[in-house]
């Protein structure tokens, strides 16, 4: 019999337009690498172009909040400044020459000549239209894991509804090394985990659903109107 469980199968959206970051930490990094595989695999499958997928990395979950409203921070600054013709930064080491202590004008001249084009950067450049935090905690015999889990799911979820941008809930926290592997589509595993099911997938779908949608509504359009 089919699963009852999960969110059935996936929209079909295409995600050729939008620019999403995984911000992961490190922490079990083998189940880790595999969820994050998983999900860059079903972002890739929806259309979002590999340069327009960003990764980074954090030591373990518990970094993840802050990661993710800074990571998405800094896109809006890159979306902000690569509207300007040149970008900000050509501008900053443009003074940064004028004010490096040149005393001769002959220097200065030098300073002066236009700078050799740098190499554009490659995929799009707006802010993220949607971000997956991942992280794996395994429950311990100390109440690290309680603290850790309660404290990181309401920070994503504070920083989804304070940033509007939708955050992708890719924690998995597991009582045992087994429980994330059979959820990372490792092995073992009951129900659908046993098919070698891996979650990391059901985020790339989300992301890319929840990416498409929020551009939508952003433009007043609810579905059926
Ligand atoms: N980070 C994880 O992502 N997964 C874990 O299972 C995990 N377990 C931890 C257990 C203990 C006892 C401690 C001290 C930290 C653990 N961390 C874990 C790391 C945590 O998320 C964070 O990176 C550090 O506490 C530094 O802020």
């Amino acid at each position: 019999m089919a699963s009852l469980k999960g969110p059935g199968a996936a929209q079909k959206h295409d995600g050729s337009g939008l620019r999403i970051a995984i911000v992961h930490a490190r922490w079990n990094s083998t189940m880790i690498d595999a969820l994050v595989s998983g999900a860059k695999k079903t972002l890739l499958a929806s259309g979002v172009k590999e340069e327009n997928i960003v990764l980074e990395s954090v030591p373990g979950s518990y970094e993840l909040p802050l990661a993710v409203q800074r990571v998405y921070a800094a896109s809006q600054i890159q979306s902000a400044t690569s509207t300007v013709a040149g970008g900000v930064g050509s501008l900053a080491s443009g003074i940064g020459d004028l004010l490096g202590g040149s005393n001769s004008t002959t220097d200065l001249q030098g300073s002066l000549q236009p700078a050799a084009p740098k190499e554009e950067p490659k995929g799009l450049r707006h802010a993220f239209d949607a971000i997956i935090a991942v992280g794996v905690l395994i429950k311990g015999e100390s109440m690290h894991f309680e603290y850790i889990a309660d404290a990181v799911s309401h920070g994503l979820m504070k920083v989804q509804l304070d940033t509007g941008v939708p955050v992708i809930f890719g924690l998995l926290t597991i009582l045992n090394e087994g429980q994330g592997l059979a959820r990372a589509g490792l092995e073992g595993g009951t129900g659908k985990e046993a098919n070698g099911h891996n979650h990391g997938e059901d985020w790339g779908y989300a992301a890319v659903e929840l990416g498409v949608k929020r551009k939508a509504w952003s433009e007043g359009k609810v579905a059926g109107s």
